[in-house]
């Protein structure tokens, strides 16, 4: 089948995510779960990335033909023992970026240490089968904001070998390199050895 015609929905209400999908998955057709359901949004009540994942895929999955993909995702940063992890999206009382970030930014105050890394989950389930894949970026967070592109945590994260943090780099470079990326080139693979 000619890959623009290969149709995959997406379990998210994060446009930037659909986004950064849509750019990686190049060749896909990619849907947002608002085209086949209204208010998608399921209870995110597990406990790692990856049964947050399978929440948010085997909810779309019930409307939906079409292969689905979900991505769950955030920042761990060791020195707090991995927060905000799967919070990072509701990390702040207001959940907005704005907070979120600021809220690690003044967790981080008294830290040396800021390494960090993003994980990103992704589940894809094609007809009966699931499959699931992870992918990882390291590197560390700054004390002030740099930069305006991206969303979430980007402003503060310097992936290593690099000196822009996320914000400031242009969408394709991140996307070369971002745990997002790392996830769905997994997916890509599945998906070639089932044609789908
Ligand atoms: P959906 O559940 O609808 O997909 P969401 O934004 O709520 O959207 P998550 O529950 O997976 O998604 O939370 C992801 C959060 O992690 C996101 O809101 C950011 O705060 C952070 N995050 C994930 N990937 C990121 C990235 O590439 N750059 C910056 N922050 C990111």
């Amino acid at each position: 089948m000619p890959l623009e015609n290969r149709i995959i929905v997406v379990a998210t209400n994060n446009e930037h995510k659909l986004k950064e999908i849509r750019d990686i998955l190049e060749g896909f057709k990619i849907l947002p779960a608002r085209e086949f359901v209204e208010d998608f949004n399921p209870d995110e009540t597990g406990d790692s990335f990856c049964e947050n994942a399978l929440i948010k895929a085997r909810a779309l999955k019930k409307y939906v033909n079409y292969p689905v993909l979900a991505d769950d995702s955030g920042l761990e940063v060791f020195s707090l023992n991995g927060e905000p992890g799967i919070y990072s999206s509701r990390y702040s009382a207001e959940g907005t970026d704005q907070a979120n970030v600021e809220k690690l930014l003044n967790r981080l105050k008294d830290k040396e240490d800021s390494s960090a890394r993003f994980v990103c989950c992704m589940v894809l389930i094609v007809g009966e089968r699931i499959i699931q894949k992870e992918g990882y970026v390291y590197g560390r967070i700054i004390d002030v904001r740099k930069g305006k592109s991206g969303f979430g945590y980007d402003p503060v994260f310097i992936p290593d070998g690099f000196e822009l943090t996320f914000a400031e780099m242009e969408p394709s470079e991140k996307n070369k390199l971002s745990h997002r990326r790392m996830a769905l080139e997994k997916i890509k693979a599945e998906l070639e050895a089932f044609n789908v």
